[in-house]
Order: C-alpha cells, then structure tokens, then sequence
C-alpha cells in the first residue's frame, strides 16, 4: 500500500485552519489539521515543501515509522512548526488505519474507558456582573465545567481573553485587521488585587458543584503566582491555568511549596521533552499539550502514558484555531486515556464549519460525545473550501504601563 499524493488548504470560517489531505492508491484517504494560530502558513511551506515529496511512495499503514523519520530526519528537532506538520500526518495516517480496520480511531488505542468526555467552556466579561451572565448562560446550555476571565478595573486596555465592552463576543484572540498586532496593557498588581476575589464571587454565586477554571496566561513571576494559588485556594478551582512563562519550570515547584490549587501548563510545549521533568516531579496536575503541535497522536499518547504514571491528567487545549480534525483526534484520545481530566472544547459550531468539516459527533449537555465512524469520523469537503483562503491576523502584544513587553 502506498501514499500517492497529499494537499494541504489553508482557510476556513473565520479561522486559518491547516488541513492536511493525504490519498493512498487503495482509495483510502487520511485527513489531519496542521493549525498553528497566527503562524498558519509555516506548517502549511513545512508539509508542502519539506515532508510531502518524501511522504510520496511510503506505507501509510506505518505510522511510527513515518513519524521517526521525519522527527529524526530534520536534525533540527521539536519546535511548534515541524511538530504541527508531523501532527497532521500522523493524524491523518491515523484516520487512514482506522477506515483500513474500519474501526474508529480510540478501538486502535484500547477502546473506551468513558461515554463522553468532559469539556469546557470559556465565559468571558468585562466586568464581574457580565462575566456571571456568560457563566450562567453556559450553565443554562448544561456546562459542568467553565473557564472564566474577567476585565480588571482600573486596567487601561481589556486583559487577556476579555472583550472591550460587555457582552462583546468571543472573537478575542485574533485580530484579522493584519499581521500587525494590537498592544494590550497588564498591570499584575490590579490583577492581583482584584481576581481572587472575582474567582471568589463566581464560586458564591454558582454553587460547589460548577467546575471552575481560570487562565493566568503566563503573566505572573513564581512569587506571584505561589501567593495567587494560595489566595484562590478557597473557591477550589478546578486548575489555575499558565500561572508562569513555561519555560522556566523550576517556577512551578514554588508554586507547589505553597498551594494546592491544582496547575495546568502545556498548551506551548510541543515534545515530551518540555513536560518530562514537569510530570516525573510532579509538579503539575494537567497536561495541556495539543494533538497538533505535538506532533498527532503517536506522540501525544507517549505523553499521555507518561502523565499517567505521575497522576497528571489531560486537559488537551481545544481553543478556537483548532479544526474539527484535531479536535476528534483528541476526543478519541479523550475516550481512551485512563488519565482522562477535562477537554477545552471551543469549535465554531457554525453551520459553514459543519458544512467544510462533516461529522457525526456531537456535542451535547457540556459532554463531547465521539462517533462511531471509522477513522477519525471527520470529513472535508474540497468545494467547500475552494470558498476560503488564507488571511493575515494576529494576537495582541502585551506591556506594562512604562512600555516594557509583557508575556502575552
Ligand atoms: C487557551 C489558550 C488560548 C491561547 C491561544 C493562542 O487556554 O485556550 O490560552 O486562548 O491564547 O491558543 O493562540
Ligand atoms: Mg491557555
């Protein structure tokens, strides 16, 4: 059996989704998601020009070996753009065994070890009174589990994932007027100040039962966030997301000296050389990492095994950028993993989505709920994406009020 040809398309409603179609001369075809928001055309010259001339003529059934060869063959290894491109293929390799063995992707994986798997939703606000009405209303669509944000008072710009004004949408991580980014202004002592208690209130209001999330996205130094972890150690949040930059891990032991508010990172590694130490010292509760930029499913579930001897659990990140590909690859992780915790899950469920990417799995009651279908269970539909093309966007760049650059 062999790989015949593969394209990758670059657009989509109102995201700049990567998506990797790859043939095989049985007829059979793979599909993968190579999205890597804000940055879409790399992994899209990576594929095209470096890995599908040699994708050519291989045996999709492979996979490993397809994966090794790439990974090892670069020399220059890891990095989210090479790690987005070997994703795709792997995916897609993936979605090609299971429609071979006509059984959906998590039978090849061990099979089920749950129905549905728990997600959760972003609620964002202005301000407090706003941010409890998204609360609410994702509770009122059945939401077990919501990630909340909230405008600080005082703060001259709207602070990470928070519209401008209230009730604004959810449009808020890219800016598709150009390449050219926005300046967002942070002050840590206002958000210091004033979250705990925002976190606080949004406890008091909803109940015990709610689960509870909140993304500091990555703003804080290690002292900072040891005492914000110890402040919010009575509303009981479900994790404390990013508290610190990733890259400087010994940060996280001085959060664990300190707290017991459960720490998620991993939505920037891209290997299981970034989380290994993170997870043997346990010095986190989830593991973030997305089935995309970590390089697809062969790789992620190194991971997953891993996390698992250290009682780390997954919490696969599912923002906006990612396509309904990826996000079934990771729903069919979701049902398989033993260590299983939550999944960020925030598809456009548009109908011209729908349309671009049909499948049968179904969101329902804060659950995701994966198909039977073989493969990954998503499709593409090449006329519907002949509608869309790439266009420039960008996050916003973050600094303090002297000018300095902050972490986004
Ligand atoms: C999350 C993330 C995202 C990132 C985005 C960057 O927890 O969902 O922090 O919102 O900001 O993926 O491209
Ligand atoms: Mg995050």
């Amino acid at each position: 059996m062999k790989i015949t040809d593969a394209k990758v398309f670059v657009g989509g409603p109102g995201k700049n989704y990567v998506t990797l179609k790859i043939e095989t001369d049985q007829g059979v075809y793979g599909l993968g998601d190579a999205t890597l928001n804000n940055r879409e055309t790399l992994p899209a010259a990576y594929l095209k020009d470096y890995l599908i001339p040699n994708l050519i003529g291989m045996d999709p059934r492979n996979s490993e070996d397809i994966w090794q060869f790439f990974y090892r063959g670069a020399y220059f290894r890891r990095g989210p753009i090479a790690m987005a491109a070997f994703g795709a293929i792997d995916m897609a390799l993936w979605d090609i065994k299971g429609k071979l063995a006509r059984m959906p992707v998590y039978q090849l994986l061990g099979g089920k070890s749950r129905e549905g798997a728990l997600t959760y939703a972003h609620a964002t606000g202005a301000d407090l009174p706003d941010l409890i009405e998204s609360v609410a209303s994702y509770v009122e669509q059945g939401y077990k589990a919501v990630r909340v944000q909230c405008g600080i008072p005082g703060m001259p710009s709207a602070s990470y994932a928070v519209p401008e004004q209230p009730s604004a949408g959810q449009e808020y991580i890219t800016d598709f007027s150009g390449i050219k980014p926005k300046t967002e202004i942070w002050e840590t002592e206002r958000y210091m100040r004033f979250m705990p208690d925002a976190l606080a209130e949004v406890r008091a209001h909803f109940g015990p039962e709610l689960n509870i999330l909140h993304d500091v996205h990555h703003r804080l130094s290690p002292r900072e966030a040891a005492s914000f972890a110890k402040a919010v150690e009575p509303v009981g949040l479900y994790w404390l997301e990013d508290p610190t930059p990733a890259e400087d891990q010994n940060a996280l032991k001085m959060i664990r000296q300190h707290s017991t508010t459960p720490i998620a990172i991993g939505e920037v590694f891209n290997s299981i050389w970034d989380c290994n130490k993170l997870i043997e010292n346990e010095l986190i509760d989830f593991i973030r990492i997305a089935v995309t930029y970590a390089g697809g499913i062969t790789h992620s579930k190194r991971i997953v095994d891993l996390a698992g001897l250290h009682h780390v659990r997954t919490g696969f990140h599912g923002a906006p950028s990612h396509s309904p590909i990826s996000m079934a690859a990771q729903a069919h992780l979701n049902v398989w993993a033993p260590n299983f915790g939550i999944q960020e899950y925030l598809v456009l469920g548009t109908p011209e989505c729908a349309a671009l990417f049909p499948s049968e799995h179904e969101m329902r009651g804060g659950m995701f709920f994966v198909s039977d279908a073989p493969g990954l269970g998503v499709d593409f539909d090449e006329g519907e994406a002949a509608r869309y093309s790439y266009k420039p966007g960008s996050h916003p760049v973050v600094r303090l009020q002297d000018g300095t650059v902050w972490n986004y």
